[in-house]
């Protein structure tokens, strides 16, 4: 029996398709020169935040880094504010200022999109100290790579998350590679989940591949969480299929590696899991899959349609008020110059 707060799996299966179809998407609008900027997809890793949210509230916090579209669809942003960001558009859920690697949507309790590795880490744990000072019993999950936990701010966190027995939980997205650099050449460990042991925090590895396998452990350490609040890690050993921008060949890893991989497809593998237990038929997934599709083109079209972001407003979230420290309020103009 599910416990109370999983979502229906096909649902889920549905968030994925969707995931996937909106990003083959964006790679294809991408090389149209229809997006600037970088973009990284997550296209192979969608079981592991799908899984997340799965077993989560929706009033939990979830912040990640800059492979961030599927956070932000599976949190339940719109195709359409996801694919209008990328487009630099007003109608973008940052406005169309923040682009693929800053997606943030505070109704869905979705932080950000944040670029620099591991930067973002210390800020889940001032998120989830925020929620422990005001009482309530929100969880904050935060994703990063395996690129981020060699970075200082990533220990000071955790080390922080430790001492204040802090509702995080701590999800490093293993997929092997930061940009061409092997995990097993930047990281002393040969078990990344290893690095929770010295800050005193459960640690467990999942098949980041398998949406139930992250969704069940997930589940149980949120219960656990909820109950008497404190820190855990999760590292999700998964895999992405494209290279590590659009710019990226990925030479560095053989087809034979990838090929291993898009056997075990996350997509696939629910799929096949339902169909097995008789709670989805092929004309189902097929219909899913059309209209995850048509969702995607529709994203398109609406992101194309939309206005640019007016000129004036270039400055106004930069800064909390509006303004820098020590400048005026008066507004000032696209140059830089008050107005
Ligand atoms: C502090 C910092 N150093 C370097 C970079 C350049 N950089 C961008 S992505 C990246 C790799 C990060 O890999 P990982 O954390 O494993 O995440 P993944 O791309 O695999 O999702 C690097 C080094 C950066 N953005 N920030």
């Amino acid at each position: 029996m599910p416990a109370p707060e999983q979502r229906d799996e096909v649902e889920m299966l549905a968030t994925m398709l969707l995931i996937r179809r909106f990003e083959e998407r964006a790679s294809q609008q991408y090389q149209a020169q229809k997006i600037g900027g970088f973009c990284h997809l997550y296209i192979g890793q969608e079981a592991v935040v799908t899984g997340a949210v799965a077993a989560t509230r929706p009033d939990d916090y979830l912040i990640t880094a800059y492979r961030d579209h599927a956070h932000a669809l599976a949190r339940g942003t719109s195709a359409d504010a996801c694919m209008a960001e990328l487009f630099g558009k007003a109608t973008g859920c940052s406005r169309g200022l923040g682009g693929s690697m800053h997606y943030f949507d505070k109704a869905n309790h979705m932080y950000g999109g944040h670029a620099i590795v591991g930067a973002h880490v210390p800020l889940a744990a001032g998120m989830a100290f925020a929620a422990k000072y005001r009482k309530e019993d929100r969880v904050t999950l935060c994703f990063f790579g395996d690129g981020a936990i060699n970075q200082g701010g990533f220990h000071e966190a955790l080390n922080l998350a430790g001492l204040f027995k802090l509702p995080v939980i701590f999800i490093c997205e293993n997929n092997f590679f930061a940009m061409g650099t092997s995990v097993k050449r930047s990281t002393s460990l040969e078990h990344i989940v290893d690095r929770a042991e010295g800050y005193d925090m459960r640690g467990e590895i999942v098949d980041g591949m398998n949406f139930r396998e992250v969704r069940d452990k997930l589940s149980e350490i949120i219960a656990s969480i909820r109950k008497d609040p404190h820190p855990a890690f999760v590292e999700a050993r998964t895999y992405r299929y494209r290279g590590h921008s659009m710019s990226d060949p990925a030479s560095y890893r053989t087809k034979e590696e990838l090929e291993k991989y898009r056997l075990d497809d996350p997509i696939t593998r629910l799929r096949a899991q339902l169909t097995r237990e008789g709670k989805l038929t092929n004309e189902q997934f097929d219909k899913m899959d059309k209209r995850a599709k048509e969702e995607a083109m529709a994203s398109v079209k609406f992101a194309e349609e939309s206005p640019e972001p007016p000129l004036d407003e270039l400055y106004d979230y930069t800064y909390a008020n509006g303004v820098e420290a020590g400048v005026s309020p008066a507004k000032k103009t696209a140059s830089g110059k008050k107005a």
